[in-house]
């Protein structure tokens, strides 16, 4: 369980949600069901917690459900608990079993999907449904569960003819069931999904991209553990053909996804478990994914940055980088609320974020937070590559010490406008091993 109870106390103080990696730090969310609903991005984890110790709870210690939705492209709007464990209508109270839910639009209304354990303990996990005009909720909860659905994970495809899809399962097979109109019963006995590689899977989701469906599930290899792989197909009930991995096992306890379109580009949501230490106390994260001519998928690997653009007046968390040389990452520790820092920077060490959104060209100054120990050099923040546009020169002033931080302020050299990739270039004067520790920069 490595160190997960000292990174509580961590998560307890971090009070921001960016769109680097992971995307929340004030919870541990998992299994994030990524929609773009009348072009905005929201996001239906589930939550996980550390067992009170007062309950028998089981190691997924997963309560309720938080919803979240992308704010001015850079900031994760957390709306609240959507749905406590012991409001559902028809599940077993304090099971902490609110495992990963899902949420579709048809017509004007919301539909929420989530497994619980149910009250009538007639199996592991039932899926429930509740309806909103909004897609924040708040929702209003069915009596009953979907009669004849058995399993976890609901994964919901809206199809163009306005067809509605219920995939779920986790085993050796995985099911699908298509929705009657009323959205909360099933048309049929739900089918096993054909054509899907043996092994144990889970997490269904399924998309449709230019006619093809992408059914893409948690798989797990005995070798190798959780991936995220996929199958095409030409119907939503399948059979479809199983075309390999999106993501590799990144030394997860389980992986579970979702893919959307948002903005223009394709997006993976997946979780990790960066913050806590502990696979069972997880971060979502998500990450951009690339589809070939062939319409096969670029395998994703996890980076730190994620996506997201902050823009004039929020924090660029340097630390969050697409490329690092000569320098490294870790903690903050002193007078600062808790994150990360970029640290350990020597000589012409640098760091490249992308996307930064200089907007309309408005910000004319650039703040930094940094500690430093000596004097002895300066940093540099240059446009596309190490060698590019200088446009803003930061000396490095002594702090009162490594661990104290201070907030410098220098103007911006030249008009830089849209989005842009920055690197920050490190200088030593005296070949000193250590310039700065950078913590974040921010356009005025
Ligand atoms: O989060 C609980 C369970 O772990 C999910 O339902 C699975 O997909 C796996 O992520």
């Amino acid at each position: 369980m490595k160190n997960y109870k000292i990174l509580l106390v961590f998560l307890g103080i971090i009070q921001a949600n960016f769109a680097q990696n992971p995307l929340v730090t004030d919870l541990f969310t998992a299994d994030p069901t990524a929609r773009v609903f009348d072009g905005k991005l929201y996001v239906y984890p589930s939550h996980d917690i550390v067992p009170p110790e007062e309950v028998k709870a089981p190691k997924f210690c997963m309560p309720d459900y938080h919803i979240f939705s992308l704010e001015n492209g850079n900031t994760w709007k957390d709306h609240g608990v959507v749905l406590d464990q012991n409001e559902v209508p028809w599940g077993k109270k304090n099971s902490f079993g609110m495992w990963a839910p899902d949420c579709i639009k048809k017509g004007d209304t919301y539909y929420y999907y989530y497994p619980a354990k149910p009250e009538d303990e007639s199996t592991f996990r039932r899926i429930g449904v509740g309806t909103s005009k909004s897609p924040v909720g708040p929702f209003k909860w069915d009596k009953n569960y979907i009669k004849g659905v058995s399993g976890i994970d609901p994964g919901l495809l809206l199809d163009d003819d306005n067809k509605a899809y219920l995939y779920f399962g986790g085993g050796q097979e995985l099911f699908v069931a298509p929705l009657k109109e009323n959205m909360n019963e099933i048309t049929q006995k739900p089918i096993k999904i054909e054509g899907l590689p043996a092994g144990y899977k889970e997490g269904s989701f399924c998309f449709k991209k230019e006619g093809v469906y992408y059914f893409t599930f948690a798989h797990v290899f005995p070798n190798e553990g959780y991936t995220i792989g996929y199958a095409t197909g030409d119907n939503p009930l399948g059979p479809f053909v199983y075309q390999g991995k999106i993501m590799d096992n990144i030394n997860n306890g389980t992986n579970h996804h979702s893919v959307v379109n948002y903005d223009g580009k394709w997006i993976l949501f997946y979780h990790y478990w960066q913050v806590s230490g502990y696979n069972k106390l997880r971060s979502m994260s998500a990450d951009y994914i690339e589809f070939k001519k062939d319409g096969t998928i670029k395998k994703v690997k996890p980076t730190l940055r994620g996506i997201g653009y902050p823009t004039i007046g929020e924090k660029i968390q340097v630390d969050r980088y697409n490329e690092i040389n000569n320098a490294n990452t870790a903690f903050v520790g002193g007078n600062e609320p808790l994150g990360w820092m970029v640290c350990d920077t020597k000589m012409m060490s640098d760091v490249k974020f992308n996307n930064v959104n200089f907007g309309d060209g408005s910000a004319t100054k650039m703040e930094a937070r940094i500690s430093c120990g000596q004097r002895i050099g300066h940093f540099e923040i240059h446009l596309g590559k190490a060698k590019g546009k200088l446009i803003a020169d930061f000396p490095v002033k002594y702090t009162g010490g490594w661990n104290t931080w201070q907030t410098i302020e220098t103007s911006l050299l030249e008009k830089v406008t849209g989005k842009q990739n920055i690197v920050v270039v490190f200088i030593s004067d005296w070949g000193a091993e250590k310039v700065v520790n950078l913590n974040w920069l921010k356009l005025k």
